[in-house]
């Protein structure tokens, strides 16, 4: 691996000796490595392009919305080496290059010092947590979403990720759907409530903003340190959106009090204090950015974009592990539980989810 790397930084024109490699397993979807060359540290991705096949896209769009980013963070004083992710143009300037498999890899500054959590138990970092991502969407306000590549067409559109799972059922590509009735029956149940965000953005009643779209915890650098917030990583899903989707997947992820893929299900519950600790910064760092219509949309974020993930799982299952990385036979339908769990829950403590929303509005 190491001639491999060292290859790939070279067409990005870094050289030198390879110190350190470091293989990481927390993302689903890329291949990253953490990669120490002549005393610098790189990441160095090879991009999942089953997943985002048209690689020059995102990678336009992040280059252009770092850019933003970079300009917004030095005006107000921050600092853009370790605040905004630095990704290298390489040889032709793309951004990506393809080795001689087909393999399509990028490079960009590894941040250091930092930590990114898979399972969030400090309710004060879930705070400032809360407070960055709202920020992000914040820095990206006066950014012209139209100008953005659709990288991933229909992401959140949760119509159609039910239309997905009704076409994978009738597929039945891994034989598996056999064992997994129950759990089907439990989506189909709920299809008005995967409706009802696409529904009120057809209707006009929300507003398209510029998202992140993956908000999971891991996806935000922390400072290890100060334990504060440092950077938003993972832009390859940067489009137009809604609020209530990064408040939504956040929830869906930060406030389980287990793992995503957690196989004890007594282990796994909606915690309403870190949802209460997210929603803080959130929504009360927000000052007013959010309209009525918003802050009412977010709890339905939150059951709906963990019911969205919870089909893609399911869906993966019943197609035979082709979208997430999955370590074992079940690892899919291990998540799709873990998130039928936090739904359920969700949805039994709708009100209370809703009070704390109103409370932090204000
Ligand atoms: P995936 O799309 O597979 O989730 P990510 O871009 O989120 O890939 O990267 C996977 C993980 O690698 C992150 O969760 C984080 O822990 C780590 N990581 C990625 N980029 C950086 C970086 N520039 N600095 C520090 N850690 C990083
Ligand atoms: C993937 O890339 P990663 O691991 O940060 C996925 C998200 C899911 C998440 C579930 C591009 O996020 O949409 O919510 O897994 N990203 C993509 O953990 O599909
Ligand atoms: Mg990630």
């Amino acid at each position: 691996m190491e001639k491999k790397l060292a290859q790939v930084l070279a067409r990005f024109g870094i050289r030198g000796t390879v110190q350190a490699i470091r293989y990481i397993r927390t993302g689903h979807i890329n291949q990253t490595y953490n990669v120490q060359i002549s005393g610098k540290s790189y990441a160095v991705q090879a991009i999942n392009t089953y997943v985002f096949p048209n690689v020059d896209q995102v990678m336009e769009n992040i280059f252009s919305v770092t850019d933003h980013l970079r300009k917004k963070i030095s005006e107000s004083g921050g600092d853009p080496q370790r605040e905004v992710l630095h990704f290298y143009g390489g040889n032709e300037g793309k951004g990506y290059w393809i080795d001689s498999e087909g393999k399509c890899w990028r490079v960009y500054d590894f941040v250091e010092g930092a930590l990114s959590y898979n399972i969030a138990d400090d309710l004060q970092i879930l705070t400032d947590a809360g407070q960055a991502f709202g920020n992000f969407q914040k820095l990206l306000s006066d950014y012209d979403g139209s100008t953005l590549n659709e990288t991933i067409v229909d992401f959140h559109n949760t119509r159609q990720r039910y239309v997905n799972l009704e076409e994978g059922i009738r597929r039945n590509a891994s034989g598996r759907l056999c064992n997994v009735t129950e759990e089907v029956e439990f989506f189909r149940a709920r299809i008005a409530t995967a409706h009802r965000l696409v529904d009120q953005i057809d209707g006009g009643e929300l507003p398209l903003r510029v998202t992140h779209n993956d908000t999971k915890f891991n996806n935000i650098l922390i400072d290890e340190s100060t334990k504060k917030p440092l950077c938003v990583i993972d832009l390859d899903t940067i489009m137009p959106g809604l609020a209530a989707y990064d408040f939504g997947d956040a929830i869906r992820f930060c406030a389980n009090s287990a793992a995503e893929d957690e196989k004890d299900l007594s282990k796994v519950h909606f915690c309403m204090d870190k949802f209460e600790a997210f929603a803080k910064g959130f929504i009360g760092g927000a000052d007013g950015f959010f309209t009525e219509a918003e802050l009412e949309s977010m709890v339905w974020g939150c059951i709906i974009m963990t019911l969205e993930c919870g089909s893609r799982f399911l869906l993966d299952y019943i197609d035979g592990d082709i979208y997430f990385h999955a370590d074992y036979p079940e690892h899919n339908l291990d998540r799709a539980h873990t998130q039928m769990k936090l739904v359920t829950e969700m949805e039994a403590r709708f009100d209370e989810m809703q009070d704390i929303v109103r409370k932090y509005a204000k």
